[in-house]
């Protein structure tokens, strides 16, 4: 199972079209048999450049990046959280994703009709994000108003204490701020995750501009935020690869900006990647942070998990510093771990399992 993003926004901001574009990187379904394919889904390739040291060093046959998904959420008008436009059907949709990329409209075109009739990116900001606080308002008092009804029979002290985060978080939407804005402890995240709140995912601001404009810095923007010129890239992603690296030189940019959108949906999520390298595959793993190593050797084969005897584990870069595996050993920069080790990001690892 991959972790995926949702795209929204206003009718005719670019989602599509981006989306489509993002379309033309899926990832062969083969090598990740766990995925579901759908046709508003795209399970994507994360770009990752140690990934083509490793396999060059290790001269493997196959390179399998880790994936996230898109999907391309449609129907997000004003007062979707009214009912209007597909209504409760796309807020639910959202609700599944664990972080979003809210695409605005910052280009001008005469022809493709703004849905508020102006090309207003603030304000437009403001209509989508009020839709979702409005959304999280409903979920957050009618939950509310479960619990309450509950302390007629119980005085549960966490029922008490869980009417309490509801009402600060009541407060924090009443003021028109997402939910992620409240300061709670860390033994509260478990119960607001469990309501999938819209405004407690990470989002991404992604401005859909000209062409020209695509380096232009503009501090009225929200962050974090990334500027792409979604025609620009659905264009380039029907491109052979040789031309787009002969497009990247030219420009004297390092990626495409759906690369970038890529790189930087995925740091959203807050995910580390681990990497196993061989003769036969250089392949990149995607653990949340703090994953203990024989969890994350069960990514790999649910019986690493319950054979696991110990990690040998290699920094990527030492790797490619020294030359090669026996090198980094040879310089003491390999390292045995146990059950209690923190798999880290960028960690090449060896798993010895009975
Ligand atoms: N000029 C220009 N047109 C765009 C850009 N992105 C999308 N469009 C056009 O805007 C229209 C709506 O785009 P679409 O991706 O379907 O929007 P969605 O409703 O948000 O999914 C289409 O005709 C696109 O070709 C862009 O960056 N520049
Ligand atoms: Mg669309």
């Amino acid at each position: 199972m991959s972790f995926s993003i949702g795209i929204v926004g206003l009718p005719n901001v670019g989602k599509s079209t981006l989306f489509t574009a993002l379309t033309k990187k899926q990832v062969d379904a083969s090598n990740y048999p766990f995925c579901t394919i759908e046709p508003n889904v795209g399970v994507v390739a994360v770009p990752d450049n140690r990934l083509e040291k490793l396999t060059n060093l290790y001269n493997s046959e196959k390179t399998v990046p880790t994936t996230i998904e898109f999907v391309d959420i449609a129907g997000l008008v004003k007062g979707a959280a009214k009912g209007e436009g597909l209504g409760n059907k796309f807020l639910s949709h959202i609700r599944e994703v664990d972080a979003i990329v809210e695409v605005v409209r910052d280009f001008e075109n005469n022809d493709i009709v703004h849905v508020h009739g102006k090309i207003d990116p603030e304000g437009d900001v403001n209509t989508i994000n009020l839709e979702l606080i409005l959304a999280d308002l409903e979920t957050v008092d009618s939950r509310l108003e479960a619990l309450v009804r509950q302390t007629k029979s119980s005085n549960d002290k966490d029922l008490l204490k869980n009417i309490e985060i509801l009402q600060n978080l009541k407060k924090v939407l009443e003021s028109e701020e997402f939910a992620i804005n409240l300061e709670v402890k860390k033994d509260d995240f478990k119960f607001i995750r469990q309501l999938s709140l819209l405004t407690y995912k990470p989002v991404l601001y992604v401005y859909n501009v000209s062409e020209d404009d695509v380096n232009a810095s503009n501090e009225n923007r929200k962050t974090p935020n990334l500027a792409i010129c979604a025609k620009l890239e659905a264009e380039l992603s029907t491109l052979p690869e040789e031309e787009i690296k002969e497009y990247l030189t030219e420009m004297k940019i390092e990626q495409t900006g759906l690369d970038k959108l890529i790189v930087e949906s995925y740091k959203m999520l807050e995910l580390i990647t681990f990497i196993t390298s061989g003769p036969k595959e250089t392949h990149a793993w995607t653990v949340e942070k703090g994953t203990l190593a024989p969890q994350a050797a069960g990514k790999i084969h649910t019986d690493f998990e319950n054979g696991f005897i110990r990690a040998e584990v290699i920094k990527w870069q030492d790797l490619i510093d020294t030359g090669g595996e026996q090198q980094a050993k040879e310089k003491g920069l390999m390292h045995l771990e146990g059950k209690e080790y923190e798999v880290q990001d960028g960690d090449v690892i060896y798993f010895r399992t009975a």
